[in-house]
């Protein structure tokens, strides 16, 4: 951890008693210049760090803003994903910035986020809408030992790992809609875009890639998309710390990749299948020009729906978009 996500971590132990300049310089050996050197640069980005002959220094307020050290100085301890975080004020798209990192051969369980995206996506090319410091756009970077076919697993390990997270910060109850979306009064307020770099039998890597609308109001989404989508804010009427959902997701998600990566998907799947409310719905599934209709059963141990069909037989889906019609 660097010297800011550690003062970062130091103040928030102390809370209002805080903490003095020579016990910060004596943990952290450096001098208390040093220390107070770093302290103005993290006032300058926002934080009000107060500082008292008595008390030494106490955190006040933070600003609503994300930052590589603080996420890192928030987060429990992880096995892979967050051990690096990257903050980005703009990309086009956090998956186009991690498929470059992951090219140069960067190891898995970073984690990039940007402020806003230019073009962020979603499948099929389709526009993810990204506005500026209002939601949490990032991708995370896995090389698991699976099969291609066993990609879909880490969707469902996305999932799931965003409905403990955001109940956690917000006691919502959101649902899951297969394959990728996460609902809540039906409303679409986080998705999953999956890409992979696989050989024939083994996955190169996994580029994971997370949209959640935190605090977008309702004039921040296009007209069209009003009666689909919505914001944690809308549903709760309280802005919601990014940087706190940030640190909690992540920290839910590694816990579910270490869950796929020592072959416990079952256990997943099983937790997956009670939040997910396309299961025992007849359903319609557009895969490009087929259009199938029928039962959503399970999940299978790859991750694949199970669907029962009109015609009484039983198939996999691995993707397609899905319209609940009972
Ligand atoms: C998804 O695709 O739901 C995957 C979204 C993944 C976004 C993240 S953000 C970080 C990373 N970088 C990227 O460039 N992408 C990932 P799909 O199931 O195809 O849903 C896309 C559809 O959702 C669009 O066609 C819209 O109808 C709707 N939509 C677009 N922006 C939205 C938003 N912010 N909130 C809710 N719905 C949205």
């Amino acid at each position: 951890m660097g010297v800011d996500a550690s003062i970062l971590k130091a103040l928030r132990e102390a809370g209002d008693g805080g903490v003095s300049g020579a016990e910060l310089a004596q943990q952290l050996r450096i001098s208390r210049a040093a220390i107070w050197a770093r302290i103005e640069e993290l006032r300058r980005l926002g934080y009000e760090i107060v500082a008292s002959p008595h008390q030494g220094y106490r955190l006040e307020a933070v600003p609503d803003a994300l930052h590589a050290d603080d996420l890192l100085a928030r987060l429990g301890p992880v096995r892979s994903v967050g051990r690096d975080i990257r903050v980005f004020q703009e990309t086009t798209s956090t998956n186009d910035v991690m498929e470059r990192l992951a090219r140069d051969g960067v190891a898995e369980g970073v984690v990039v986020f940007a402020e806003s995206q230019t073009r962020g996506r979603g499948r099929l090319g389709r526009t993810w809408l990204s506005p500026p410091n209002s939601g949490l756009w990032f991708s995370v970077l896995l090389r698991p030992n699976l099969r291609p076919q066993a990609a879909t697993q880490l969707t469902v390990a996305a999932a799931t790992a965003l409905v403990r997270a955001i109940r956690r910060q917000t006691g919502l109850e959101p649902e899951i809609k297969w394959p990728n979306d996460v609902l809540v009064g039906r409303r679409k307020v986080a998705g999953v875009l999956t890409e992979l770099a696989a050989e024939l039998d083994h996955i190169r890597h996994v580029i994971l890639g997370i949209g959640v609308d935190v605090n977008l109001a309702e004039r921040d989404f296009p007209e069209g998309l009003r009666a689909t989508a919505t914001s944690l804010y809308l549903e709760t009427g309280r802005r919601c710390s990014r940087a706190e959902l940030a640190a909690t997701l992540l920290e839910e998600l590694d816990r579910d990749y270490q869950r796929v990566t020592q072959r416990r998907f079952p256990e997943l799947a099983t937790e997956w299948e009670g939040l997910c409310s396309t299961l025992g719905r007849t359903v319609r599934i557009h895969l490009g020009e087929r259009v199938l209709v029928g039962r959503a059963e399970a999940l299978d141990e790859d991750g694949a729906l199970l669907l029962r069909t009109e015609h009484g037989t039983l198939e996999r889906i691995m993707g397609g978009d899905v319209t609940v019609e009972k």
